[in-house]
C-alpha cells in the first residue's frame, strides 16, 4: 500500500478527525459462552425466552443425580445437558448467534423452527439480560479509562472520538483500536470488532468490515475501493424502503449513488433526504461524538405465543395491554421522565403493521392515563383481524424538575425517524427484539 504523503502539520493545525465506531461480537451469545466456556467454538443460538437459574441447576440435579451441582458447576455442565435447536418448536426468533452458527446461514431476527432446519444441532440458550446489562456497563467504563469522549448507541456499540486521544492518530488509530480492544477482552473476556475512519458514518461501516474480533482503518482516500461497491443498504440510515426505491432507478451500490447528480436525488427523494444522500455517498459525515443522549421515546412491545383476536381473546389482550402501559409508566417513572405523545403498534397475523398516536395537553406517567389515550388509539386501527404483536410508547419526553423543555432529542440523520436510545443505530435494529434492555 501506498503511504499518505503528508506535509509536516503547522503546530497550531487542529488534527485529522478520527472517529471508531466499537461492536461487540455476537453479544449475547458471547456473554453466555463466559458462563459456559465448554461451548466455545460450537454454533450456538441465543432465543426463545430468559434465562432463570434456578431452572438451570434443578434440571441439572433431575438428570444428574449422582454429582453434587453448585453455582460455579456451570463450565463443567456436559454437552449432552444443552438444549439442541432440533426439539425446539414455538414462535421465537434469534436474538443472536455465535459465528460457528452463522456459518450455517442462521443469524439474528430468524425464526427458531427455520434456523432448525439450517442448524438442528445448535444449541440454544436463553438470554440473561442482566449479565449482558453487566458486561455492557463493564466495556464501555474500559473504554472511558482510554478515550473519554465516547457516544453510546445501545448494548453493544458505542463511536469513540480518537482524534485527540494519545494514540489516537498513530497508524490512523489502529495502536489506539488494538489497546482498546485488548483492554476489553481483559476485563470481559469477549471480543469486539472497530472500525476506524474520518467520520461515524464510515466508520459504522468499517467496523464490519473485519468481524470479528478485527480492526479496519479506513483513510478519506479509500472512498473509492472500499465504500461505493457496498450496497446502499449499508448507510446507517438507508432502509428497506429507501433502498428498493433506489434499487428502482438502478442504484445498487454506493458508488452508483454518488454518480448521481445532487438534484436528481432532491428531485426524487426530496430535499433534506436527496442532499444527504448525496453527501453521505461521498462519505461526508460531521456529526459529533455526543457523550449524553435523551431518549426520545419509551416503548414496550410483546409478541403473542398464538395471534389473538380483539374480540375472542379480549380478556387476554387487554391484561397484556394493560401489562405494557405499566411497563412504559414505570420506566418512565424509573428513569425520571414523563410524555405528552402515547402511542401503539400492532403488528398482524400477516405481519403488516400499524401505528397509531395521540398528543395530549399534559406530560404524563401515570399508567391509567396512559392506558386510557393507548386504548382510544387501538380503536382507530382494524381489530377485525388477529393480532400477532402489540406495543406501547410514550414519546415527546420531558425530565420534569430539569428544564421545560422537550428532552433534546437525537437521530441518526435527518431522515431518519427519531430513535430512542435504546434503538439500535442500523435500521434493521429500530425493532429490538428486547426493547427493555436499556
Ligand atoms: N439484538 C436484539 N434484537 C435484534 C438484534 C440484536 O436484541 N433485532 C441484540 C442481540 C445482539 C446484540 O443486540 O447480541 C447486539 O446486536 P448486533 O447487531 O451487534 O449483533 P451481535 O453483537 O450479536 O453480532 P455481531 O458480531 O454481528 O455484532
Ligand atoms: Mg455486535
Amino acid at each position: 500500500m501506498l503511504g499518505a504523503v503528508t506535509a509536516p502539520a503547522h503546530p497550531t493545525d487542529p488534527l485529522p478527525r478520527r472517529i471508531a465506531h466499537l461492536d461487540m461480537d455476537a453479544f449475547f451469545a458471547s456473554v453466555e459462552l463466559l458462563r459456559y466456556p465448554q461451548l466455545k467454538g460450537l454454533p450456538v443460538v441465543i432465543g426463545g425466552g430468559r434465562r432463570r437459574d434456578d431452572d438451570v441447576l434443578a434440571r441439572l440435579r433431575e438428570t444428574y443425580p449422582e454429582r453434587d451441582w453448585s453455582d460455579g458447576d456451570l463450565s463443567r455442565i456436559p454437552l449432552d445437558f444443552f438444549p439442541r435447536l432440533a426439539s425446539y418448536t414455538g414462535r421465537g426468533v434469534i436474538t443472536t448467534a455465535t459465528y460457528a452458527a452463522r456459518q450455517f446461514g442462521v443469524g439474528s431476527a430468524m425464526g427458531l423452527m427455520k434456523a432448525a432446519k439450517l442448524c438442528p444441532q445448535a444449541i440454544l440458550l436463553p438470554v440473561d439480560f442482566d449479565e449482558v446489562r453487566r458486561i455492557s456497563r463493564l466495556f464501555k467504563s474500559t473504554i472511558l479509562e482510554i478515550a473519554p469522549v465516547m457516544e453510546d448507541r445501545g448494548v453493544d456499540e458505542v463511536y469513540i472520538d480518537f482524534t485527540d486521544v494519545p494514540g489516537g492518530q498513530r497508524e490512523g488509530g489502529r495502536v489506539l483500536a488494538r489497546l482498546i480492544q485488548k483492554s476489553i477482552f481483559q476485563a470481559t473476556g469477549i471480543t469486539c470488532s472497530i472500525g476506524v475512519a474520518p467520520n461515524k458514518l464510515i466508520a459504522k461501516m468499517a467496523s464490519e468490515f473485519n468481524k470479528p474480533n478485527g480492526i479496519s482503518i479506513v483513510w478519506p482516500e479509500d472512498l473509492q475501493e472500499k465504500i461505493w461497491p457496498l450496497p446502499c443498504r449499508k448507510v446507517n440510515g438507508v432502509g428497506p424502503k429507501a433502498d428498493q426505491k433506489l434499487q428502482g432507478y438502478g442504484i445498487h451500490t454506493i458508488g452508483e449513488l454518488a454518480a448521481r447528480e445532487p438534484g436528481w436525488l432532491i428531485e426524487h427523494f426530496g430535499k433534506s433526504y436527496g442532499r444527504w444522500l448525496h453527501a453521505v455517498s461521498w462519505g461526508r459525515d460531521d456529526r459529533p461524538v455526543v457523550t449524553e443522549s435523551e431518549p426520545v421515546s419509551m416503548s414496550r412491545e410483546t409478541t403473542f405465543e398464538r395471534d389473538l383476536h380483539a374480540v375472542r381473546d379480549r380478556t387476554e389482550l387487554g391484561a397484556v395491554f394493560t401489562r405494557l402501559c405499566e411497563q412504559v409508566a414505570d420506566d418512565l417513572r424509573r428513569k425520571g421522565y414523563a410524555g405528552k405523545t402515547i402511542g401503539i403498534k400492532l403488528r398482524y397475523d400477516n405481519f403488516q403493521s400499524v401505528t397509531r398516536d395521540v398528543t395530549i395537553d399534559h406530560f404524563t406517567d401515570d399508567a391509567a392515563t396512559i392506558r386510557r389515550q393507548a386504548g382510544l388509539c387501538l380503536k382507530r386501527v382494524d381489530l377485525s383481524r388477529r393480532i400477532r404483536l402489540l406495543g406501547v410508547r410514550v414519546g415527546k419526553l420531558v425530565k420534569p424538575g430539569t428544564e421545560d423543555g422537550p428532552a433534546a432529542g437525537y437521530s441518526e440523520n435527518t431522515a431518519a425517524k427519531p430513535r430512542t436510545a435504546k434503538d439500535k443505530s442500523t435500521d434493521e435494529h429500530t425493532d429490538l427484539l428486547f426493547p427493555e434492555l436499556d
